[in-house]
């Protein structure tokens, strides 16, 4: 009695050993496979991969990523906003990237959406996505949030080819905020996953903003598969099921280009 009451001691933040096995510094290791990766399908000009989430969560700065990564400079054409708040992106865009020569790209291709709000009338809709994956949704065209394309709008794709369709499909969620994602939003993107695992969309998951949710992870990049928040995260528990695979990448640290998450399912 009267003594000092011990300090509780908080659990370490990191643990001993990654969680997932990953070499640092060594992106001669894995920039071949990209380099050169050629679909098995030969009707298949590129390889579409859609990225859907909720607004700010890092889409568009993924993109700029990967492409800053494969130019070997930063590029930033997928315009990000400065603070993330209400969709910034407002139009379906694809972006193909250079390879090599001008004029000369990689058989792959990320198409860049709206993002998904919690509010009914605000953000891409569920249905646009949908329409989306089908391949019915031309380039430029300028989401409305209140109704979904018509079929007689100018960017809507009455035939869609096999090259229109959308091939991969990626959640882009931010591990930050993951917690804080609304109940409506979640449905959405259950939604699009449900309908993307009806079509025989492969999925993974991309995990955003790591840097801001572990100080350990913004300490030292390196210590992303250490951090028992960002594993436990990575479990995705409120996005139930469905979701194949799951990654973790901060702009940082996919600009400083460790691994790409691209897996050839299209065959
Ligand atoms: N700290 C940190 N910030 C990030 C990361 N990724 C994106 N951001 C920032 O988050 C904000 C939103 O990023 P965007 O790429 O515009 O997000 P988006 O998903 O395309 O957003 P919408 O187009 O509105 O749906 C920008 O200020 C980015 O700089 C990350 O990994 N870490
Ligand atoms: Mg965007």
């Amino acid at each position: 009695m009267g003594g000092k009451s011990s300090q509780p001691v908080s659990p370490p933040p990191l643990l001993e050993d990654n969680w997932r096995t990953i070499q640092w510094g060594c992106k001669e290791n894995y920039l071949p496979f990209v380099k050169d990766y050629q679909p098995h399908n030969t009707e298949l000009l590129e390889l579409r991969i859609l990225l859907h989430g909720p607004a700010g969560s890092g889409k568009s700065s993924f993109i700029n990523s990967v492409d800053s990564l494969l130019q070997g400079r930063i590029t930033g054409r997928a315009l990000v906003d400065a603070v993330s708040h209400d969709s910034f992106t407002t139009e379906y865009k694809t972006y193909k990237i250079q390879k090599g020569e001008p004029g000369t790209f990689y058989p792959f291709a990320f198409t860049d959406i709206m993002g998904l709000e919690k509010d009914t009338n605000k953000g891409v809709g569920v249905e646009d996505i949908k329409l989306a994956m089908r391949g019915h949704i031309k380039d430029g065209y300028k989401f409305n949030t209140l109704s979904t394309i018509s079929e007689d709008d100018c960017h809507y794709n009455n035939n869609p080819t096999l090259n229109n369709k959308v091939h991969v499909l990626v959640c882009v969620v931010p591990a930050n905020t993951i917690h804080l994602l609304s109940d409506e939003t979640v449905k959405k993107m259950r939604d699009v996953r449900l309908a993307a695992r009806d079509k025989e969309i492969p999925q993974l998951a991309i995990l955003t903003k790591i840097d801001e949710a572990c100080p350990e992870v913004k300490r030292d990049l390196r210590n992303v598969y250490k951090s028992k928040s960002l594993k436990k995260k990575s479990n995705c528990s409120n996005l139930d099921g469905g979701i194949q695979h799951v990654t973790g990448y901060s702009t940082e640290l996919h600009l400083s280009c460790e691994e790409l998450p691209l897996r050839d399912h299209h065959r």
